[in-house]
């Protein structure tokens, strides 16, 4: 009779953590390599900076990975973006640029992130005015219109942009816990954003938030998220559906409660920041040649 019953006992279930990471990084302390680089890092030509466009749905944690490579900068949690608790409409409404300040007064990093309103099905940021933010048209301030492109007349429009106010990496945020019930036109948005910046060559990464909500190994020990078969197959399924492939895709947690710098969350985010500055760089260095 045993026989019997496990010839119909489902197969079981793989353990949710593979024996090794499937990518590695350095851990902990391992971090100060990547903060010395991103501390010395300087774009090959005088007066260049590299601009990163982030966008992806209302609520992802667009504003907190700002806060969160801010922070991991500084060594000490920064709120430079506005970040909001209630989930309905894009909190962040208007283009602004986010300068990080080096240790000495007045010196700031050679890159800057632009935040944007998030993609909502209903009330988001329109694709033509990302195609616009990429091409350096927004001017700082915009008060993005779901209802209406910016247009060329508009004071906002910046009608001759320089190389610094044209974006250099356009990163996708989305959150690991709610990939599986985004919006099929956000889906579809997304895609769409990343077939218009590939007509201009802009380099594309994607970041996938919130992996301590997504799996419950990772939440205990930050240091299982390249060891989680749920995450990996999240980055798998998310890069089947909008077409970047894996080695651009990042599972990052931001600081979103915590009042003191953790060493395994600052090496996440440094070593992500790091492959979004090196793509960066080849992209203004090949633009350059
Ligand atoms: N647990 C957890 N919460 C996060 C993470 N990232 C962001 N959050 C929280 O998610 C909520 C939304 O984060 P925001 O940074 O405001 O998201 P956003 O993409 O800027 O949203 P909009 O500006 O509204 O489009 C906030 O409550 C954050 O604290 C994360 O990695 N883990
Ligand atoms: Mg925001």
């Amino acid at each position: 009779m045993g026989t019997e019953n496990s010839k119909h006992a489902p197969p079981p279930s793989p353990a949710p953590l593979f024996d090794r990471p499937w990518r590695t990084i350095e851990w902990g302390t391992g971090k100060t390599a990547n903060l010395l680089y991103l501390k010395t890092y300087k774009p090959q030509a005088e007066g260049r900076q590299l601009r990163i466009l982030l966008h992806g749905p209302a609520g992802a944690g667009k504003s907190s990975f700002i806060n969160s490579v801010s922070s991991a900068l500084k060594g000490r949690i920064c709120t430079l973006a506005l970040v909001d608790n209630t989930s309905h409409d894009s909190f962040t409404t208007t283009y602004l640029t986010y300068n990080i300040q080096k240790d000495k007064p007045g010196t700031f990093y050679p890159f800057v992130f632009n935040d944007i309103r998030g993609l909502d099905p209903q009330r988001g940021v329109l694709v033509d005015d990302i195609e616009l933010a990429l091409m350096g048209h927004v001017k700082e301030g915009y008060m993005f219109n779901p209802g209406c492109k910016l247009s060329e007349g508009n004071e906002f429009y910046n009608k001759s942009p320089t190389d610094n106010d044209k974006v250099h990496v356009l990163v996708c945020v989305v959150p690991a816990n709610k990939l599986s019930s985004m919006n099929d036109k956000t889906v579809w948005e997304i895609r769409d954003v990343r077939l218009k910046a590939s007509r201009l060559g802009i380099p594309q990464v994607a970041i996938l938030t919130n992996v301590d909500q997504a799996c419950s190994e990772t939440k205990k020990d930050l240091k299982n998220v390249y060891r989680s078969r749920y995450i990996k197959e999240k980055m798998e399924q998310f890069s089947a559906n909008v077409g970047i492939p894996m080695n651009c895709i990042f599972p990052v947690k931001n600081y979103h409660e915590e009042i003191k710098l953790n060493d395994d969350t600052d090496a996440l985010i440094l070593s992500v920041l790091r492959h979004i500055i090196n793509y960066g760089d080849d992209f203004i260095n090949w633009k350059a040649e």
